[in-house]
C-alpha cells in the first residue's frame, strides 16, 4: 500500500513510562471561557424563565419559538407518522431496554444484625427527572430510550425531555415517537445550557426537576455542572470510545468496521485495536483505508483516527488486559479464542462485548443494555447508566424492646466516648422507670 496509513501503530514494548501515560490518559475538563458565557445564560433563565429561554433559543437555535412544550398529541401520534420499520425497530429496543433494566431493582432481604433489631432498604423513585438530548447534526431517539425507559421502570412520576428545535422549530418525529415509547410525560423543544438551567430551576412553563440526565457539547456540560448542588446531575459525558482486544482469530473486515462504527460520532472519538498479531493489524490498515473510501462520516473517522486512534502490538494477552485496565476505555470487545477467559481480568470497562457476534453497535440501539456509559477514564471508578441512577434506597429499621436493650450498651457507651449525653439518655429513657 501506498497512502498514509488511518492510524498510527505502536509496540507497548516501545513505550517510555511517560508515552504510556499520555496514551491512557484524557481529560474531561471544561475551559473556563466556555464556564463563563454559561453562567451568565443559566442566572438569565434563573431570573428571566421563560423570556430569557425563548431568547438564547433564537440567539444559539435561530428559531423564534411560539410555544415550548410539544403538545401531548403531537408525541402521542408520532410512532403513526415515523416509517413503519423504524417505529417497529424502535419498540423492539425498548422493550429489551425494558426488560434488562426491570431485572436491577431487586427487593432486599429484611437483615436482623441482632435478636429484635432489623434493617433493610426500601426501593424509591425518584419523582422528577429531566434528559436533555442532543440535536443539530445528530438525532438520537435511542439516547431517549436509554434514559426515559429505565426512568419509567424505577417510578419516576415526571419524565421531561429537552431537545434544541430543528430550523423548523420542531423537534424530530423519531425523537418524539421514543418519547412516547418509553413514557416521556412532557416534551421541551428547547437546547443547550438555556435547556439545562430550565430544567435545574423551572420557568413559568417548564417544571424543575429533581435529577438532570443526558449527554450534550461543553455548553451542555458545563451548566450541569453550574446547576449540580441545586439539582443532581449524572455523569459528564466525553467522546465516545472503543478499545477491541484480538487475537489472530478475529477477522480484519469486522475489525476494520467496529473501529470505524465507534469512530463516526464526532471527530475526537478513540478507537484502539490492541493485538497480539502483526498480520491482524496490518490486515486491518489496508481493510481501514478500503472501507473507508465510501463511508458517508468519512471525515470525521478520518479525524478522530488521527487525533485519537491507534493500533498497539503487545506481546501476549496479559499485557492487552494490563492496557486495558489502564485506559479503562467506556468500550471494550473481546475477539479472541476465550473471550470469557480474557474477560475475568477486566477491572476497568464500561461496557464490555464478547466474541465476534457481540459488536458494540447491537449494543448501542437493541441489545437492552444501556448506550450511555462512563468515558475519559471515568470507567475506573464509574459504572453504565442504569434503573438505580433514577431512585434511591432508603435505609428502614425496627427494633423491638428486647432488640434495643440488647445493643443499648453499645450505643451509650460509644455516645458517651464521643461526648453525646443526649444521645445516650435518649436510649436510657426507655428503660428507666
Ligand atoms: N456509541 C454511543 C451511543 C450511540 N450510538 C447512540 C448510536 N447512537 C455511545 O455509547
Ligand atoms: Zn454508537
Amino acid at each position: 500500500m501506498n497512502s498514509v496509513a488511518p492510524v498510527r501503530t505502536i509496540r507497548l514494548a516501545d513505550l517510555s513510562p511517560e508515552e504510556r501515560r499520555r496514551l491512557t490518559h484524557r481529560s474531561g475538563a471544561i475551559s473556563m471561557d466556555v464556564t463563563s458565557v454559561v453562567r451568565q445564560i443559566v442566572e438569565d433563565v434563573r431570573q428571566k424563565g421563560d423570556e430569557s429561554v425563548r431568547e438564547y433559543t433564537e440567539r444559539f437555535d435561530g428559531v423564534k419559538l411560539d410555544s415550548l412544550e410539544v403538545p401531548r398529541v403531537e408525541i402521542e401520534t408520532a410512532l403513526d407518522r415515523i416509517d413503519q420499520h423504524l417505529a417497529e425497530a424502535m419498540s423492539i429496543a425498548a422493550s429489551n431496554i425494558r426488560a434488562f433494566h426491570s431485572a436491577q431493582i431487586h427487593p432486599e432481604p429484611v437483615v436482623e444484625t441482632s435478636p429484635g433489631v432489623k434493617v433493610w432498604r426500601v426501593w424509591r423513585p425518584i419523582e422528577r427527572v429531566g434528559v436533555y438530548v442532543p440535536g443539530g447534526g445528530a438525532r438520537y431517539p435511542s439516547t431517549v430510550l436509554m434514559h426515559a425507559v429505565p426512568a419509567s421502570v424505577a417510578g419516576c412520576s415526571e419524565i421531561v425531555l429537552c431537545t434544541p428545535p430543528g430550523p423548523d422549530g420542531k423537534v424530530p418525529e423519531a425523537t418524539l415517537a421514543a418519547a412516547a415509547l418509553s413514557g416521556v410525560t412532557r416534551v421541551f423543544s428547547i437546547g443547550g445550557a438555556q435547556a439545562i438551567a430550565a430544567m435545574a430551576y423551572g420557568t413559568q412553563t417548564i417544571p424543575p426537576v429533581q435529577k438532570i440526565f443526558g449527554p450534550g457539547n461543553v455548553y451542555v456540560t458545563a451548566a450541569k455542572m453550574l446547576v449540580f448542588g441545586d439539582v443532581d446531575i449524572d455523569k459528564p459525558a466525553g467522546p465516545s470510545e472503543l478499545v477491541i482486544i484480538a487475537d489472530d482469530t478475529a477477522d480484519p473486515r469486522e475489525t476494520a468496521a467496529d473501529l470505524i462504527a465507534q469512530s463516526e460520532h464526532a471527530p475526537d472519538n478513540a478507537s484502539v485495536l490492541v493485538t497480539t498479531s502483526e498480520s491482524l493489524a496490518e490486515a486491518v490498515l489496508s481493510e481501514l483505508t478500503r472501507q473507508l473510501e465510501d463511508l458517508p462520516n468519512r471525515d470525521r473517522v478520518i479525524s478522530s483516527f488521527r487525533s485519537n486512534g491507534f493500533i498497539l502490538l503487545v506481546e501476549d494477552l496479559a499485557q492487552a488486559v494490563g492496557f486495558v485496565n489502564e485506559y479503562a476505555p467506556e468500550h471494550l470487545q473481546i475477539v479472541t479464542v476465550s473471550p470469557r477467559e480474557i474477560l475475568e481480568g477486566i477491572n476497568n470497562a464500561g461496557s464490555i462485548f464478547l466474541g465476534r457476534y457481540s459488536p458494540v453497535p447491537a449494543g448501542d440501539y437493541a441489545v437492552g443494555s444501556n448506550h450511555v456509559l462512563p468515558t475519559s477514564g471515568s470507567a475506573r471508578t464509574f459504572g453504565p447508566l442504569s434503573t438505580e441512577e433514577f431512585g434511591k434506597w432508603v435505609q428502614v429499621q425496627e427494633l423491638t424492646q428486647e432488640g434495643l436493650r440488647s445493643i443499648s450498651n453499645a450505643v451509650t457507651a460509644m455516645a458517651r466516648a464521643e461526648n453525646l449525653e443526649g444521645h445516650a439518655r435518649a436510649i436510657e429513657v426507655r428503660f428507666s422507670v
